[in-house]
């Protein structure tokens, strides 16, 4: 299993306020929607790795305003659009008077995909769709599809979106079903289980209904996890609600959360004993738990990070590798000098902010008999993502901490 195949990298780009930070925290970071309404601008760009399953997505998010577009036009194509599997190119529909801008940028980032040979998939949404009435909607998209001259991709898509509709969620999915990077050992073992016990179909998605994990292969157009957490709000809001099973047509369907924010859907035929597909349930989502365990997925990308961070401390002499394992997962608490917040992050989960700009966000400085550890944790602030400069000692341990700065 190499590192980089349990990895999708997703670029989302289009102008400032059309609505890219707002859905990467309503779909990746569980976000209500109405609590996106007063983000500060995303100052340059901001890269997160998601764990799902075990497998990870690396999103990186670019300010929209010109300045840092053009920036990244000049300097950092190479960078941003380097293994990309999908850009997301997201077009607020409610501002008219700026559409051609966003069409330029679009054309420049079409350009700069081609000039690396880059195979990704292209995305349009046409977003905050809520703005325009149902029976509006299509001539919109018809005419950003024109705008957008996408026939001349075929490799791309364009949906209606908008984080307050289930669109936004359809989108994902479709995204997903390409870009998700699927452990094919995982795969061919939830296969097994489905010849196994005669499965008319066996699912893995998160509680928000972003089917990971499918067999066989297809779309259902009930979003069953979703279901369930609707269900779970109804019925059962303050107790564990173990499963749900209903019949539908001629299936009967199992659904059961088997990790926080992983959940099983097991379609059977009707036609059996109730109580046997029961305890066949029961069976299947511990093969599923043992399967998809936390502990044991905690993704690639993670332990790649966590053995270069290991490696770099022991090359400078800092502590031996068994101390490092403990000290690398230490909170350390600090406060940011502009908003007050309190905030607390680890040396492994500073790294991990960081793999693309490892050698900035850890540094290493020895002088006159003392060793002095830099850690330069992001922390977006009110207007503006920023750095706090943390200094720890040869030992890992708070020193001090300096003022922040934009990054
Ligand atoms: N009506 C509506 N508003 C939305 C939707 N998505 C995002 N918004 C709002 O649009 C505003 C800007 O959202 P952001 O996500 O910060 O925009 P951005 O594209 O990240 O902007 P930059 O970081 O400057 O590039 C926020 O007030 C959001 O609440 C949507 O689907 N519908
Ligand atoms: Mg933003």
């Amino acid at each position: 299993m190499n590192d980089r195949s349990l990895q999708s990298k997703i670029v989302i780009l289009g102008l400032s306020q059309s609505g890219k930070t707002s859905i990467r925290q309503v779909v990746f970071e569980g976000f209500a929607p109405q609590a996106t309404s007063l983000n500060p601008a995303t100052v340059r760009i901001n890269r997160k790795l998601f764990n799902f399953a075990g497998s990870s997505i690396n999103l990186v998010d670019v300010g929209g305003q010109s300045s840092y577009l053009n920036e990244l036009f000049e300097k950092y194509t190479e960078r941003t659009f380097s293994d990309l599997k999908a850009l997301i190119y997201v077009v607020d529909i409610s501002d008219a008077s700026n559409i051609m801008r966003s069409k330029y940028y679009f054309d420049l980032t079409l350009d700069n995909l081609k000039k690396i040979g880059s195979s990704a998939r292209i995305y349009v949404f046409a977003h905050k769709m809520d703005v325009v009435p149902v029976d509006k909607r299509a001539a919109i998209t018809r005419s950003i599809k024109d705008i957008f001259e996408l026939s001349k991709y075929p490799n791309s898509e364009i949906y209606e979106t908008s984080i307050f509709e289930e669109n936004i969620w359809d989108a994902m999915q479709r995204i997903f079903s390409v870009v998700y990077p699927r452990d094919l050992t995982k795969a061919s073992n939830i296969q097994e289980i489905v010849s196994e016990y005669n499965l008319n179909l066996l699912t893995l998605s998160t509680s928000k209904g972003l089917v990971l994990y499918s067999e066989p292969e297809k779309e259902v157009n009930l979003n069953l996890s979703r279901l369930r957490s609707e269900l779970v709000k109804i019925y059962s809001p303050s107790l564990d609600l173990n499963y749900i099973v209903f019949s539908l047509s001629d299936s009967r369907i199992f659904i059961r959360e088997i990790e926080e924010d992983l959940v099983i859907t097991s379609v059977f035929s009707s036609q059996e004993q109730l109580n046997q597909q029961i305890s066949t349930f029961h069976e299947i989502c511990d093969q599923m738990r043992k399967m998809f365990k936390t502990e044991e997925v905690i993704s690639v990308a993670k332990i790649k990070v966590k053995d270069k961070l290991i490696t770099f401390f022991e090359s400078h002499n800092i502590l031996n590798k068994e101390q490092l394992e403990t000290k690398i997962n230490k909170q350390i608490y600090f406060k940011c000098d502009i908003c007050g917040r309190e905030l607390h992050k680890s040396i492994l989960e500073v790294a991990l902010e960081n793999a693309d700009n490892f050698e900035h966000a850890i540094q290493i400085k020895k002088g006159f008999g003392t060793t002095t550890i830099e850690l330069y944790p992001i922390h977006e602030c009110i207007t503006e993502m920023r750095e706090i400069p943390i200094l720890l000692d040869n030992n890992c341990e708070y020193r001090s901490i300096g003022k922040s700065r934009p990054v």
